[in-house]
């Protein structure tokens, strides 16, 4: 069987240049939507002509013209939309409609990856206000590409090493504290985390799979599981140094909610059910959803511990 044809849209993105890339390294025939908007973005344009490079097609469409991405959509087996969720950048979740509305009107599109790589929006209904909105609005997609009836993977990615290990967890920095760490609550509720190259190797793993179709494929390789103490003596270990541990109790945390700007409180919702209340890793993959490591053993996943190193 031939090789299904992929689109990635937001192909320049954080976690949508490394699906691209995934993508040209297993072989697939890869087109990245270039949406004229991008303008006098030259960070974008040379990222998209790096893909051209790499063997990548761009394909011209915008999301201001349904009929331009009906025709890119066309074109191409496999949809993966990476567009902007992260509340501090654009954040555009529901403008992927558009692209359902698309791939439903063209017909021929034989999976679409909508735009999650996160937590599990289906497990997430008690989530906190204001933070909440990333799931509601993910389930609004999800209830739509359903309805549609379009063939369907949703990957959950749990946390970005890149967001989540480089910082040690911390929200106001992305590199490793200097003397002091704080601790969320006893430090020892699980979480998981990926290194965002292997968030793109298995993402491209699920596309031709018929056992990831219409189901939920989890980045949750056991090794990763880990919880915010583990990370830290990881850390203590390649930097030689001791943290200050300060230990934020709960109430604590979540009353540093008030005051904060809208972009800050929806992290702390998000911290919040992730590191308190242990939402990544309290529960067990069952019907209807997929492990990848257990899909694809074939895969060297990065371990944390290698990922830190980066920062040494
Ligand atoms: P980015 O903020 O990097 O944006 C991705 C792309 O969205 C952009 O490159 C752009 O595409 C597209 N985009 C933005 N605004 C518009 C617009 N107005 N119209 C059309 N396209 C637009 O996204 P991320 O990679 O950070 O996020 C992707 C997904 O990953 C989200 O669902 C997010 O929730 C999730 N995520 C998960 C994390 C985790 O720890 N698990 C961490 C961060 C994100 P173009 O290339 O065409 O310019
Ligand atoms: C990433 C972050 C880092 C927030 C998800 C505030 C959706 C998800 C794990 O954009 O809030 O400092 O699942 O100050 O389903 C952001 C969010 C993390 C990054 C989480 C995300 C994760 C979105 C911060 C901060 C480093």
């Amino acid at each position: 069987m031939a090789k299904s044809k992929v689109l990635v849209v937001g192909g320049t993105g954080y976690i949508g240049r490394r699906i691209v890339k995934a993508s040209l390294e297993q072989g697939y025939p890869t087109y990245v939507l270039q949406r004229p908007e991008i303008g006098l973005d030259v960070d974008k344009v040379q990222i998209l002509l790096s893909f051209k490079k790499q063997g990548a097609r761009l394909v011209e469409g915008s999301f201001s013209d349904i009929q331009s991405l009906i025709e890119v959509v066309k074109q191409v087996d496999v949809v993966i939309c990476t567009m902007s969720g992260v509340h501090f950048r654009s954040h555009n979740i529901l403008l992927q409609l558009k692209l359902v509305e698309a791939i439903k009107a063209a017909g021929n599109v034989k999976r679409f990856l909508p735009s999650e790589f996160g937590m599990d929006p289906a497990r997430m209904e008690h989530a906190l206000e204001p933070g909440r909105v990333t799931f509601d609005e993910k389930m609004i997609v999800r209830r739509a590409i359903e309805e549609a009836n379009i063939p369907h993977t949703y990957v959950s990615a749990n946390c970005f090493a890149g967001y989540f290990v480089g910082n040690l967890c911390q929200m106001d920095r992305l590199t490793p504290p200097k003397d002091k760490v704080n601790i969320y609550g006893d430090g020892n509720v699980k979480a998981a985390f990926m290194d965002e190259d292997d968030v793109g190797t298995y993402t491209i793993k699920t596309i031709d799979d018929p056992r990831t179709l219409n189901k939920t494929v989890f980045l949750r390789p056991p090794e990763n599981i880990l919880s915010q103490r583990q990370l830290v003596e990881n850390w203590e270990k390649l930097s030689g140094k001791k943290l200050q541990k300060v230990t934020i109790p709960q109430e604590d945390f979540l009353a540093s909610m008030k005051g904060l700007d809208y972009p800050s409180q929806v992290g702390v919702g998000h911290f919040f059910h992730i590191f308190y209340e242990g939402c990544l890793t309290n529960f067990e993959i069952g019907e209807g959803a997929e492990e990848a490591s257990r899909l694809y053993p074939e895969v060297r996943y990065t371990r944390m511990e290698e990922f830190l190193k980066l920062y040494a």
